[in-house]
């Protein structure tokens, strides 16, 4: 069993305890165990069979835990569990899901209608029934519709991270086989979508029908869709991830990577450029339509050649003007992953992170970084036990100790400032000009009219100590959508006083995302792209800020956090 799987059943369980209005203090031992388990590097499976392991010795899971963990993994469930599964039907889960609809009303609508599935709570909105309720009424209704729509939306997409996590096990499962030449992902996961809806994998060699028969079997596999000569699909995992493998002839490979890389708009219009050239494309390769003879298909930049185009990186390939940039030969140079120099938001033990400074430096300087900003939370965020101004100060002296015992890289001391309600700063002048590094942002009253909201960030950008505006607008993937606001006037006030855009590589939030990075640029606005981790193991997760600062056509010129450390002081103007 993983980490992943038992952190699971303990915040499922956390929160039907929460539908059934059971002691905060126990939900919250849950959750926390829950998120310790998630982040902890070994095994938990491999600590309970250890006699002389101990999972207490995990920070988060005391004696309680423990041994709920046993019984998960004896017997796949716990009592605690099996009882609050015997109140209310595991359904009633997906209704948290839902947007605006807390535990409590869950548990109300259950209680009147017998009601606990999405359909069921569309019907009742529906009927005007919801409004019957107390507290609730007609807006609530159509809030609550509102949701169940966007939530439709969401509902089988899957994070980037887990898409990569999953396609490289079943790439590295596929390569043992005999007789493979090459395996590739095609699909959004290769366009560096922030959700992927399933996983679609190309392969050649001799060993493909092999490969075909290895694939139905891997172990994760819970349900094959199909088993055919040159295509399988299965799903994989408890969370039903598809997955679609096809084997190629090697003399279609790149058409193949060219088709089913997508994405379909980008394809329909090279298929156009292809027949006003006298050709046709398809997933097989370029043909002449006069004779049917073959131009290209071995290979992905043999087919934009023949086109007359250059070859457009998979992150663009969405038809937002890339084909006429690579028909003039002006597509811009993306950044890479290995023109990041830096990561300028983090979090430590001394705030919600699971590092301590030296830890989180360390596996910065290991991936060759040049320098961080350490930024934990400020007071507002009482829950992470965020800083006050004394201990701001004082946090920042501790980091310049740390950094002038020379940790191998150029530790900045910061500090992610709440921005509260009305956009002033969480933290005191004097107090901020103490740091070098101020990331802004936005952790509650996220429900505020976008007017206002706009003025908000427009203020927090007028304090001449801060640098970045950190996730700028808090969404969390499939999770919750980002609150409106008026995007393009925030961002524009950004460049103008020099404010840097973050791109937050977390793979929850991937905020901002590809079309306000472009519309940004377009003003001018400068960024940088940060993980705001919370734990060392959480440094390498910058790549999926750089996929989407590549969705966004930005170049290393254009991210802050590619510059070496002596050009970058002097661009964000530290002394
Ligand atoms: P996803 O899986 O929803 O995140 O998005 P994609 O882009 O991976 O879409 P998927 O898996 O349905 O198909 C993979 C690629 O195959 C897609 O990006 C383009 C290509 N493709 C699929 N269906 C069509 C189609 O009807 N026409 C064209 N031109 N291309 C298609
Ligand atoms: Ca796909
Ligand atoms: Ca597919
Ligand atoms: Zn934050």
């Amino acid at each position: 069993m993983e980490n992943r799987e038992f952190a699971q059943m303990l915040a499922e369980t956390a929160d039907l305890m929460e539908i059934a209005s059971e002691d905060g203090f126990r939900i919250r031992s849950y959750r926390n165990g829950a998120s310790a388990i998630e982040g902890h590097p070994e095994r938990i499976e491999d600590i309970l069979n250890d006699p002389a392991g101990d999972v207490t010795r995990i920070s988060g899971i005391g004696k309680g835990l423990s041994s709920v963990l046993k019984e998960i993994l004896r017997r796949g469930s716990f009592e605690r569990r099996d009882q609050l599964l015997e109140r209310y039907p595991p359904t009633a889960l997906e209704l948290l899901k839902i947007q605006g609809l807390g535990p409590k009303s869950i548990a109300l609508i259950w209680e009147h209608f017998r009601v606990s599935t999405i359909d069921g709570l569309e019907q009742l909105c529906r009927d005007h029934k919801l409004r019957t309720l107390p507290r609730m009424g007609g807006k609530v209704e159509e809030r609550v519709l509102r949701s169940i729509a966007q939530y439709r939306q969401r509902a089988g997409r899957f994070l980037l991270s887990f898409a990569e996590q999953t396609a490289r096990q079943i790439m590295a499962y596929l390569k043992e086989g005999e007789g493979i030449e090459r395996i590739l992902p095609a699909g959004s996961y290769r366009r560096g979508k922030e959700t992927v809806g399933d996983l679609d994998l190309l392969l050649t060699g001799p060993g493909a029908p092999g490969a075909l028969d290895r694939f139905v079997k891997y172990p994760a596999v819970t349900e094959v869709l199909g088993h055919g000569q040159n295509k399988a699909s299965v799903r994989v995992g408890t969370e039903g991830l598809q997955v679609d493998l096809r084997a190629l002839a090697e003399e279609h490979f790149g058409a193949a990577l060219q088709y089913f890389t997508g994405s379909k708009e980008h394809n329909i219009q090279l298929r156009n450029r292809a027949l006003k050239m006298g050709m046709t494309l398809n997933e097989y390769g370029l043909f002449r339509l006069e004779g049917n003879t073959q131009v290209a298909g071995a290979t992905e930049e043999g087919i934009y050649e023949a086109l007359d185009l250059e070859w457009v990186p998979p992150e663009m390939r969405e038809n937002q003007g890339e084909i006429d940039l690579a028909a003039a030969r002006s597509l811009p140079k993306l950044v890479s992953p290995g023109d990041m120099r830096g990561d300028l938001h983090m979090h430590t033990t001394e705030t919600d992170g699971r590092g301590s400074l030296e830890e989180m430096a360390e596996a910065a300087r290991a991936l060759g970084y040049e320098y961080i900003a350490i930024t934990d939370h400020s007071k507002a965020l009482a829950m992470a036990n965020g800083l006050d101004e004394k201990r701001v100060v004082e946090f920042a002296a501790r980091v310049r100790e740390v950094n002038a015992r020379g940790p191998g890289l150029h530790v900045f001391a910061g500090l992610e400032c709440d921005i509260r309600r009305e956009g002033e700063m969480d933290i005191e002048d004097s107090a901020l000009a103490e740091l070098d590094f101020v990331v802004a942002s936005v952790h509650s009253y996220m429900n505020l009219e976008p007017a206002e909201m706009t003025d908000r960030l427009l203020r927090a950008i007028e304090n001449r100590h801060v640098r970045a505006l950190g996730h700028l607008t808090g969404r969390q993937l499939l999770h919750r959508d980002g609150y409106p606001f008026d995007f393009e006037k925030v961002a524009k006030a950004a460049a103008r006083r020099g404010v840097l855009l973050e791109i937050n590589a977390s793979p929850e939030r991937l905020d901002i995302h590809a079309p306000m990075i472009r519309l940004a640029k377009s003003h001018g606005a400068r960024f940088v792209i940060s993980t705001d981790s919370h734990h060392p193991k959480s440094l390498p997760n910058m790549r999926f800020g750089v996929a989407m600062a590549r969705r966004g056509w930005l170049g290393p010129g254009d991210i802050v956090n590619t510059l070496p450390l002596v050009k970058f002081r002097e661009e964000i103007r530290l002394k």
